[in-house]
């Protein structure tokens, strides 16, 4: 067997585990963080479970850290006191990136993981199956369910030999977006294997996990081998260890070999973490602004390297730099090795330990400004500056650029021997343990308003086409985040007038004017962030139904989970077969959602279209009752 389907094997609740069927899994950890967690407390609330019944749920607190107003301090609040009256860690604002911090004090290979963020494969570096989802799915699996997932395919990425001089552990991952591209990994785990493995730490491969996401993919995962035992060993948590491997004779569904000595330096271009091109071919373009940091590139090793860069050196007069360390661990252990002190003579803004410019929150570049990042998305206007070019690079690239001003290839750079410590510098005081609160009230704050509850499915959905999108709509679209909308992370009826505005201004008015209607896409859509909000308020504009050529995993389960159906078209072609503003009708829907086929009306064209619902009796279900809280009740 595969190291996949060991883990599937050892917490296989229910499901035949073939790639496509439906398995249901049981997970031993979770984690929330704050942006997708005052809802997901609330579902938890809702599903009326007492303590968690999970081996470990942690609550971080680490996306909306900006205090603009009361809001994020009053949602923090709410986080915190009903976490821990349910049993859960909470790790204050400021302790660090939930990724970052999880792999480093609570991670442990072998088990499962469960996140409400897209990027807990990060934990895919120490040997965990750690998926993303949405926070529904969590707040479940808090209460002691099994997570359902499409059994994934399982590719073998084959690492063979050892990455050159200012080639690093991004580029590998750069290296699989461009040949899978951002769609490649769905329903599909990238397992690495190879005698390049053994080169790589746990937080370079931390570093490729956590931008599987961008392949769309379930999760990522490596061996947990000596590199993962030294590593929580460093940790103190050595007890923690267990081996990991896929059988010698193991078997893949795919295979992809990747030639660590043969990479070179290279970026992810506007506005895709996808469009991948050598940074050579960059080379020498002006850039505004340099972002280091997010929880793809913020580790000691990472850091490190950065301030051994731009020691004794200076900021080139056209470049903003900033560096947001991914945890309390890495700043102290900087701040107290002099690093911090080497960056910050060099004219870098250190920001807090966080999110920070990754998700908007701060740090918009100035309007057409090359914004250099070493984060894991540049989808359009994420950054909160439309108009920006923003680049996803190294941390090695990002520092020699900020010394040139220019986009500069680190290939070959001559750095001293950085090593991993024996011993990373563990103080937990600002996790809190649930057990030394006992008694807590539940802190709710006024911008908590209730969440909208999916209805029963009606016989007939009629509706206009209310927008027609293209290909690889993401999340950052559907629901945009910036430091203005952060803060409404658990007030729906705000964050609804922002609905799809990156793409058209007037949708949430017109689906407010005539009572919902459909979304229609092409493929990909939803990829990205977990974030559910990008199904609950199009559920509260009233959309029955997306009708895409594909979707990405993530979104498509929170579509389901909130009781709107997404629907593929059987032939892509007949994606060009309805405008925006066409009369649309789905009659028989129940019968629809049964057997799995749907005759679309377009009254407006007089024509049909076959649709198509890909999921299985228990999501069919669930869409059925309008939404997985529904049916749970039903239960
Ligand atoms: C992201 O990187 O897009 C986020 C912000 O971390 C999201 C979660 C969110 O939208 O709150 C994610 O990755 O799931
Ligand atoms: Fe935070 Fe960015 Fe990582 Fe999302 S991708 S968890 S916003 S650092």
């Amino acid at each position: 067997m595969n190291l996949t389907q060991k883990i599937i094997k050892a917490h296989l609740v229910s499901g035949n585990p073939i790639p496509g069927e439906e398995i249901a899994i049981r997970i031993d950890q979770t984690l929330t963080q704050d942006s997708t967690g005052t809802m997901a407390y609330l579902q938890f609330e809702a599903t009326g479970t007492g303590k968690v019944k999970t081996e470990r749920s942690v609550a971080y607190i680490d996306h909306n850290m900006l205090q603009a107003s009361q809001l994020n301090a009053d949602d923090h609040a709410y986080i915190q006191s009903v976490a821990l009256a349910h049993g859960i860690y909470v790790s204050k604002p400021g302790n660090g990136i939930c990724h970052q911090v999880h792999l480093e004090r609570f991670g442990k290979p072998g088990k499962t993981l469960l996140g409400s963020d897209s990027h807990t494969p990060t934990g895919g570096g120490i040997g965990m199956l750690a998926i993303g989802a949405g926070g529904l799915d969590v707040a479940l699996a808090m209460g002691g369910a099994p997570f359902y997932l499409v059994c994934p395919k399982v590719v073998n990425v084959e690492l063979r030999g050892r990455l050159n001089k200012g080639v690093t552990a991004k580029d590998i991952i750069l290296k699989v977006l461009e040949t899978l591209t951002t769609a490649g990994g769905v329903g599909k785990v990238m397992e690495y294997t190879g005698d390049g493995v053994k080169y790589l730490t746990v937080p370079e491969r931390a570093t490729v996990t956590n931008m599987g996401a961008e392949l769309g993919a379930t999760t990522s995962v490596f061996p947990a081998d000596e590199k993962a035992r030294e590593f929580l060993k460093a940790q103190g948590r050595e007890e923690d260890y267990t081996p990991m491997y896929a059988d010698a004779d193991a078997t893949y569904d795919e295979h992809i070999v990747i030639d660590l000595a043969e990479l070179k330096p290279l970026a992810a271009c506007p506005h895709s973490p996808g469009n991948i091109k050598p940074v050579s071919e960059l080379a020498g373009k002006k850039v505004d602004q340099i972002c280091i940091g997010s929880c793809t590139n913020s580790s000691y090793l990472d850091l490190m390297k950065v301030a051994a860069v731009l020691k004794g050196k200076t900021v080139a007069p056209g470049v903003s730099l900033t560096v947001s360390p991914g945890s309390r661990q890495v700043l102290t252990m900087l701040a107290e090795n002099g690093a911090l002190a080497d960056m910050i003579a060099a004219g870098a803004r250190v920001l807090e330990c966080a999110c920070g410019p990754c998700i908007g929150n701060g740090q918009s570049p100035k309007q057409g400004a090359v914004s250099l990042r070493t984060f894991n998305r540049n989808f359009y206007n994420r950054s909160g500056t439309p108009s920006a070019d923003v680049y996803l690079v190294s941390p090695e690239t990002a520092a020699v650029s900020a010394l040139t001003g220019v986009i500069t290839s680190p290939e070959g750079i001559k750095l001293p021997d950085i090593k991993m410590p024996k011993k990373f510098l563990i103080n937990d005081n600002l996790i809190l343990k649930p057990e030394d609160f006992e008694g807590g009230e539940i802190v709710r704050g006024d911008n908590i308003k209730p969440f909208p509850k999916g209805k029963a499915l009606g016989e007939t959905l009629t509706g206009e086409a209310l927008i027609k999108l293209g290909d690889d709509i993401t999340t950052d679209h559907i629901m945009p985040s910036n430091a203005a909308l952060l803060a409404y992370r658990s007030n729906i009826p705000y964050l609804s007038d922002y609905c799809l505005s990156n793409c058209d201004k007037d949708f949430p008015a017109r689906a407010k004017e005539l009572g919902g209607g459909f979304i229609v896409a092409g493929s990909n859509y939803g990829q990205g962030s977990s974030r559910e909000h990008a199904a609950l308020v199009p559920l509260y504009l009233g959309i029955k139904a997306v009708i895409a050529k594909s979707f990405a995993r993530i979104h498509k389960d929170n579509l389901m989970n909130n009781g709107i159906l997404p629907l593929v078209f059987v032939d892509a072609g007949d994606y060009d077969k309805i405008e925006q503003g066409d009369k649309l009708r789905i009659d028989d829907a129940l019968n629809g959602v049964d057997n799995g086929t749907f005759a679309l009306v377009n009254e407006t064209k007089g024509i049909t279209v076959p649709l198509r619902l890909e999921c299985g009796a228990r999501q069919k279900n669930m869409l059925i009752c309008g939404g997985s809280l529904n049916s749970v009740a039903r239960k």
